[in-house]
């Protein structure tokens, strides 16, 4: 069975990059073990005024002090770090942005979490999505899964017990389908997004949500639908980040035939101004976003 190294290789990856991908899969394997020892919330908050989970932190410190021993990155921008991190020893010219621990609240109820990262070339993060190389998501479920694109298509893999990931799933197409989630609470949604929920409710779309991002978005790439995390009212960015949740999600949904948009652009083209910027996101089956943004459109009109 191919496994990811095999995978990397036929791919036509370069050595950087494959053995950048390998490592940062690999911190699944010391990330699993900590999760029973780390349950807890730390004292700390991150940059959002949000309080990080013991695991938050750990996963953070644990990915970063490997990025930056490996020599292969040149910039790192971490969900759970205030500034971007730059690595002058590097040899490497790669720049990678990482939610180190995405779902966090959901360990004490041990439901799946996962890390999520984007890597670009050139050294800099603060690019826009469409220049990724590769997009991928660990996934901390009954299986550690990898899901991973570099820009040739999806593929999933899963960790063996000897630390080996193995090919479940190759050239992963999104379909189209009618699961939906949505953040937020319906009195604070805004006019355009409840009218697009109450439309894909009429026509029997089912709701699943378990507040882990990196989770409903799986579910969706599998059974297609739409994750949502919208502009609320006072808070018209939303709540989840362009660099670290947006971006590598909306990469790796583009490869699968599926889309993302904050409603009026895809988010893949916008120019980071901030590396902790916010934004609306909608990302799934191209034709749920093809409706968002014909709702979007008429509520302008
Ligand atoms: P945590 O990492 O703090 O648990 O936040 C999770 C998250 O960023 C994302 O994974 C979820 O989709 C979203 O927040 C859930 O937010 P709500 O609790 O507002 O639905």
């Amino acid at each position: 069975m191919t496994t990811l190294h095999d995978y990397l290789e036929s791919a036509g990856c370069d050595e950087g990059l494959t053995t950048l991908i390998e490592l940062i899969a690999l911190q699944a394997v010391p990330i699993r073990e900590a999760f029973i020892t780390h349950q807890s919330y730390a004292s700390t908050e991150n940059v959002y005024g949000e309080q990080q989970a013991a695991m938050d932190t750990w996963a953070d410190e644990r990915i970063t002090m490997v990025l930056e021993e490996s020599g292969l990155v040149r910039e790192l921008s971490s969900e759970e770090q205030d500034e971007i991190r730059t690595f002058s020893d590097a040899k490497y010219d790669y720049a990678v942005v990482m939610d180190p621990m995405d779902g966090s609240s959901l360990i004490q109820t041990n439901l799946a979490v996962g890390t999520i990262v984007g890597i670009y070339d050139g050294g800099k993060v603060l690019q826009p999505g469409r220049h990724q190389v590769a997009a991928l998501y660990m996934l901390y479920g009954p299986m550690t899964t990898l899901t991973i694109t570099v820009g040739k298509g999806v593929y999933i893999f899963a960790l063996d017990h000897t630390g080996v990931y193995r090919l479940l799933e190759a050239e992963v197409r999104m379909p189209e389908g009618n699961l939906y989630g949505t953040g937020g609470a319906r009195p604070d949604w805004t006019d355009e997004h409840a009218e697009f929920i109450t439309e894909i409710e009429k026509e029997g779309a089912k709701l699943r949500y378990t507040g882990s991002y990196v989770a409903d978005f799986h579910q969706i790439l599998k059974y297609g639908g739409i994750y949502c995390y919208p502009a609320l009212k006072g808070k018209p960015d939303g709540k989840l980040r362009l660099m670290y949740e947006a971006n590598p999600i909306g990469f790796i949904a583009e490869q699968a035939g599926g889309a993302i948009t904050n409603g009026r652009q895809n988010l893949l083209d916008v120019e980071p101004g901030t590396a902790h910027q916010r934004t609306p996101i909608y990302v799934g089956s191209m034709n749920m976003i093809g409706r968002v943004r014909e709702c979007f459109a008429r509520r302008e009109a």
